[in-house]
């Protein structure tokens, strides 16, 4: 509670209803004190977490009526106390009264330093910290559900519930160093064999990296196939607007085009690529090489072909090289049809295939239905941030080893693991969290948060 006192507008840029200025810190009080002036009857010092109506004032000079708030320690959000001033959503205004905040005394806040200020204080573990970033910037139903999941403590608990699995492991082997003469070596590997595999079996089933992926990075779809198939089209369907340009000539789609859309609160990015072909034009050179990079990196293709006439060698080729991350969709079925599905399927039968039309949208449910196939998640995923799959990762590692250790019974070697596991499990919660690991987590958050 002896820092210094951290100030920022908490509200995001640009004009609003309301703006809001919050302080925290030892000063925060005094510094609400001497630039709030309450309006009628209302006094100074204010209650304890009501908000009073006055105006903002530096010296004679009035900036904005507002409302404030004290939140003194240790019921605040930091756990330190915290004033909030609630202006008018100007840029102008708030920075003027940030800077009056600032000429009383108060320092410009750090990204993230006041929720930063909440885990040093111990009102939140680290893994709630960045459920709260995560809230905030979360661009999809399933990655706002996940956050509040983090946020009421789902991560926290279980790796708490693990790690206290593990201290008794590490304490078990700690007797078994000890007295050497009291447990034989086949009791004290057989009962650390068992725990240890238990330990393992439940972190693994709380880590879905592919679910984890979807959350956080959405699905990548691209669109790819041979010019004029009907991809810009298929795009554009899919998307329900005229976002890339379609013409009957081939070649049209030079660049890759973007797009996104949502599907069971997932998201869904879109890449049309220039069709795949052999090209003296210098921008289409380029455009297909893009097309080669979006494909590489795509989690789904979808493969189209233009359905009214056979299928070149080239396609054949493409459809045989495919493996099941690939949907291959025959297009244009308002056309007399020169392909069926089972042709398809003789040349690989690792991949779907859908018959539709761009033309009409009607078409294009089976294949929306296929996706959500694709990205339906188990109902309550533990973990899903980046950074904690990381770690568990690495403690995974570390009781594989510890594992190991016990074929040639290393007690020593074993206990170093466990421990090592330990930390790495001490950092998705914070318990064990260095100021460099701390800088990088909240270096990702807003200013004012
Ligand atoms: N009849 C019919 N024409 C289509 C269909 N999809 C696309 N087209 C037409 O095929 C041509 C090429 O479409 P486009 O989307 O630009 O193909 P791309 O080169 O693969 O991107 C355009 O004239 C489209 O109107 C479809 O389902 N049915
Ligand atoms: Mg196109």
């Amino acid at each position: 509670m002896n820092q210094d006192t951290i100030a920022a507008i908490a509200t995001p840029p640009g004009n609003g209803g309301i703006g809001i200025i919050r302080m925290s810190g030892p000063e925060a009080e005094r510094i609400l004190n001497e630039i709030f002036r309450p309006a009628g009857n209302g006094t100074l010092p204010l209650l304890n977490r009501y908000l009073a109506y006055g105006r903002v004032a530096d010296g004679e000079e009035t900036l904005d009526e507002c409302m404030a708030v004290i939140m003194r320690a240790p019921g605040s959000y930091t756990r330190e106390d915290v004033a909030e001033i609630q202006t008018h959503g100007g840029t102008i205004v708030l920075n003027r009264v940030l800077q009056l905040c600032i000429a009383r005394g108060a320092r410009l806040a750090e990204p993230g330093e006041f929720t930063r200020r909440a885990f040093l204080n111990g009102r939140i573990d680290l893994s709630r910290a960045e459920a709260v970033m995560s809230l905030i910037s979360a661009r999809g139903e399933q990655q706002y559900q996940s956050a509040i999941r983090q946020m009421e403590g789902g991560t926290a608990d279980f790796i708490r519930g693990v790690s206290d699995e593990l201290y008794q492991l590490q304490a078990g082997l700690a007797a078994c160093i000890d007295y050497p003469e009291e447990i034989s070596d086949e009791e004290g590997a057989g009962g650390l064999k068992a725990g240890l595999e238990r330990l393992i079996r439940n972190l693994k089933e709380a880590v879905d990296e592919q679910g984890a992926r979807l959350i956080h990075d959405g699905l990548r779809i691209t669109i790819c196939g041979t010019p004029n198939a009907g991809k810009s089209s298929l795009l554009n369907a899919l998307l329900g607007q005229e976002r890339a340009i379609v013409t009957n000539i081939p070649g049209t789609t030079r660049d890759t085009v973007d797009g996104e859309i949502m599907l069971e609160g997932i998201r869904i990015l879109l890449t049309d690529t220039a069709g795949l072909r052999e090209t003296e034009d210098p921008i289409e050179r380029i455009g297909v090489a893009r097309s080669q990079q979006a494909l590489r990196s795509a989690d789904l293709v979808l493969l189209v072909l233009d359905g009214s006439r056979q299928p070149d060698e080239d396609e054949k080729e493409r459809i045989r090289q495919e493996t099941d991350r690939c949907i291959v969709l025959i297009n244009k079925s308002d056309l007399p049809q020169e392909v069926t599905e089972d042709e398809i399927h003789e040349m690989n039968p690792a991949v779907q295939v859908l018959t539709v039309s761009a033309i009409s949208t009607d078409t294009l449910q089976p294949l929306k239905n296929l996706l959500r196939e694709r990205i339906r998640l188990d109902d309550r995923m533990t973990l899903t941030q980046p950074r904690h799959l990381e770690a568990v990762r690495r403690a995974l590692g570390y009781l594989h080893s510890a594992l190991a250790t016990l074929e040639t019974w290393t007690p020593d070697m074993a206990a170093t693991d466990l421990q090592a596991a330990q930390a790495a499990l001490g950092e998705i919660t914070g318990d064990r969290a260095d100021e460099k690991l701390l800088d990088r987590v909240f270096s990702e958050f807003c200013v004012g948060k």
